[in-house]
């Protein structure tokens, strides 16, 4: 027969024996089962506070008050033992860096085209249009390609106008061959090389300078040459050709501008400019034109008899034009942008601009 102090002491031991066993467990089916070991319709405390009702009158207070405390005491450490679960799950997901798939999801971000790739892909595709192919050469070139078949033998004065970064490995006759290239002109003579005229290609790529860097130099950068060559080719057909780029890239109303320069590689050799776009002549205090009402783009001219031979060429036969032109630079004019080392300082305000 059940009696008041026997009935406590079972709830008592029921309570202390489903604390205990509540540590052991380890996953969240575990303490489903212990739940209906303990609470369930047949649980041994429901079992146990149903005899409450076969106690003399008196006595259920007492038992009852005991029974509640201990019912209260297990789904506590019920609610606990479920919690610290869910926690070392997320820690072990955390940590195994599984999928949640209840976290809500990130925002991917967008990437976008370079300012400089993105020009360079306008320059191409406007030269594409007329019919350049465009080819692409090493960025550490040899002398003799990036000098010596230019027109420019060592210790010729002509050097100075390329301050050059050497690779530091002598040939036998202790002289050092190799560069970074200092401009996109060696692919003149290497496209040459490979082929015979016609030729008509577009080089973008970049290019290395040991020099200071200032707001309208960098130590290194890009640039596009174009190179066309065949039986006929005259300076009327470079002037043809640049001035269309010059409206395609820069607008049909732009007037263009030649004037003698020197490059050991073309005879005559041009600078290129196209009337200022920012002012359209009016010149006073024009920030990009600096008053001149015009930009220069690029360098020029019709390619040197020696650089045509040096390559096997008959200069007698075929005669071309070749041009050098900075992308930053056309970027810098077409944007308005202040500073050539904003290109390559990877500041996300700066380049997604563009
Ligand atoms: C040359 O490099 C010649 N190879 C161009 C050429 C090709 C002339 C074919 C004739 C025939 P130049 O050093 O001027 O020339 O450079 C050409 C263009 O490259 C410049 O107009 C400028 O836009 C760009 N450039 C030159 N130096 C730098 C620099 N430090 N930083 C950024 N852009 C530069």
């Amino acid at each position: 027969m059940t009696t008041p102090q026997t009935l406590l002491q079972r709830i008592d031991t029921v309570q202390q024996e489903a604390l205990a066993s509540l540590n052991s467990l380890c996953n969240v089916e575990e303490v489903e089962e212990w739940r209906v070991a303990h609470l369930g319709r047949r649980g041994a405390l429901t079992l146990a506070l149903r005899d409450i009702g076969g106690l003399p009158a008196e006595d259920r207070p007492e038992a009852g008050t005991a029974g509640n405390r201990a019912k209260l005491a297990l789904e506590d450490g019920l609610g606990q033992k479920l919690e610290t679960l869910r926690e070392s799950e997320a820690a072990r997901l955390a940590s195994e860096n599984r999928l949640d798939v209840t976290l809500p999801g990130r925002p991917m971000l967008q990437g976008r085209l370079h300012p400089t790739s993105q020009i360079v892909r306008q320059i191409c595709d406007a030269f594409a249009s007329m019919g350049f192919q465009v080819v692409e050469g090493p960025e550490i070139e040899w002398d003799h390609y990036n000098f010596e078949l230019l027109n420019i033998p060592r210790d010729h004065p002509a050097r100075d106008m390329w301050n050059t970064l050497w690779i530091d490995q002598r040939n036998e006759a202790g002289e050092y061959p190799m560069l970074l290239r200092t401009h996109t002109s060696p692919m003149q003579a290497r496209v040459m090389e490979s082929r015979q005229p016609p030729v008509r290609v577009i080089v973008p790529g970049k290019c290395y300078r040991y020099e200071a860097t200032d707001a309208t130099h960098e130590w290194h950068f890009y640039q596009v040459e174009g190179l066309a060559v065949d039986d006929g080719i005259t300076f009327a057909d470079l002037k043809g050709t640049l001035y269309e780029f010059a409206r395609m890239l820069f607008g049909a109303e732009r007037k263009v501008r030649f004037r003698c320069d020197y490059f050991p590689f073309v005879e005559p050799g041009v600078d290129m400019s196209i009337d200022c776009f920012a002012c359209n002549g009016d010149r006073a205090g024009c920030r990009i034109c600096r008053d001149t009402g015009w930009i220069e783009i690029m360098g020029a001219g019709m390619v040197h008899p020696r650089v045509l031979e040096g390559v096997g060429y008959d200069s007698s036969k075929y005669t071309g034009f070749a041009f050098g032109l900075g992308p930053e630079r056309i970027a810098m004019l077409k944007y308005g942008i202040d500073d050539i080392r904003h290109f390559y300082a990877n500041d996300l305000r700066f380049l997604r601009q563009f």
